[in-house]
Formats: structure tokens, sequence, C-alpha cells
């Protein structure tokens, strides 16, 4: 099969002011969908490992050849990544609740807990990569993750992410990744991360 970059679910300015217009048009329409295309071109021949999804090939990086698996793990990681970062936010501001609050109250003690371990993570991690909520042998963890890995390469379900690379905040922020993760906060669609949940 050949991937196709996943539409937005809002249009490039739902989430001013905290994510910019501009920022979003660059970051899904050239980032997000060059990481789909040379997806495609690393498997291309390829429809035996294409056909079993973005998923199972991130679960399962040891079944792809050797001179294609940096680039299938990289680009592949690269376009359902992002489709996840998309996901989970929106521009209706939400206060975390439901059972994804009961589950971080119980894992973490309480969501200023989590929100903090979070934060220091996502605005400390070095270099490009990611921040994740991710569900694992039943428990909430918080981990990093650096280029394009995925949890699912992991054994881990993800639920919540943040990308780190310069590019998602560098037009509005430029070096100032803080601010941007403090924007991050108000922009969580929880109730998406609930349903991932499960
Ligand atoms: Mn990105």
């Amino acid at each position: 099969m050949v991937f196709e970059l996943k539409a937005l679910p809002y249009g490039f300015d739902a989430l001013e002011p905290y994510m910019d217009a501009k920022t979003v048009e660059i970051h899904w329409g050239k980032h997000h969908q060059g990481y789909v295309n040379k997806l495609n071109v690393a498997l291309q021949g390829k429809e035996e490992l294409s056909d079993r999804g973005a998923v199972w090939i991130l679960e399962n990086l040891n079944e792809i050849p050797d001179d294609i698996r940096t680039a299938v793990k990289n680009n592949c990681g690269g376009m359902i990544n992002h489709d996840m970062f998309w996901e989970i936010l929106s521009g209706e501001k939400q206060e975390c609740f439901g059972k994804i609050l009961e589950k971080i109250n119980e894992d973490f003690g309480s969501f200023e807990d989590f929100k903090k371990e979070f934060t220091e993570k996502s605005v400390g991690f070095f270099g490009s990569g990611w921040c994740w909520l991710v569900l694992s042998d039943g428990k909430l963890e918080i981990i990093t993750t650096g280029d394009h890995d995925s949890p699912l390469s992991l054994g881990k379900k993800p639920l919540l992410v943040i990308d780190l690379w310069e590019h998602a905040y560098y037009l509005k922020h430029q070096n100032r990744r803080n601010e941007f993760v403090d924007n991050f906060w108000k922009l969580v669609n929880w109730g998406r991360v609930e349903e991932l949940l499960g």
C-alpha cells in the first residue's frame, strides 16, 4: 500500500494563539508530508511490509530488511508520531477529566505532579525527539524518545505526545522551548487521550 498524509482534524489557525497557523501549515504540509513521502520511497516494491501497516512496522522493526530499516524506522515514526501529535491537540480548551485523570492521579499522585514531570522532561530533553505519556504494563509512564523513535517499538502504548523538534516551535518561540511546552498544555485534547487509554 501507499501511505497518505492524514488530514488535519482542524484548520491551520485552529490552535491560535497558542500554536500559530504558519507553524501548523509548514509542520503538517511540509515536514509531516515529507516523512510520508520518504516512507513510501523506502518501501517501494515492498508491499508485503507496507500492507501490514505503520503500527505493525514499528512494532516489528526486526522484520524490516537491514538496508532499509533505518529509513523505514525514521520515516514511519515521523509519520505516525505526527498523526498522534495532531490528533491529541485541539483549539477547544479542556481540563483533564474522567478516566484519564483518575489514572494520572493513581500513577503520579496528582495531575500537577504529572504535569511537572512531563514539562521538565520536555524542556530538558537534549536534541530532537518527543516526550510521551505511555501505558506500559498497565501503568502510566513519561518517556522521551530521540529522533522519530516510537514507544510502539518498545512495547508501550502512546497516549499523549509533544514534538520537541525545533521545527515544531522555532517560528513562534525561536529557542524558547519552555514557552512552547507551556502553550502545549492549553491545547491538549483530553477527550482523545482518554479514548486512547481505552
Ligand atoms: Mn515535527
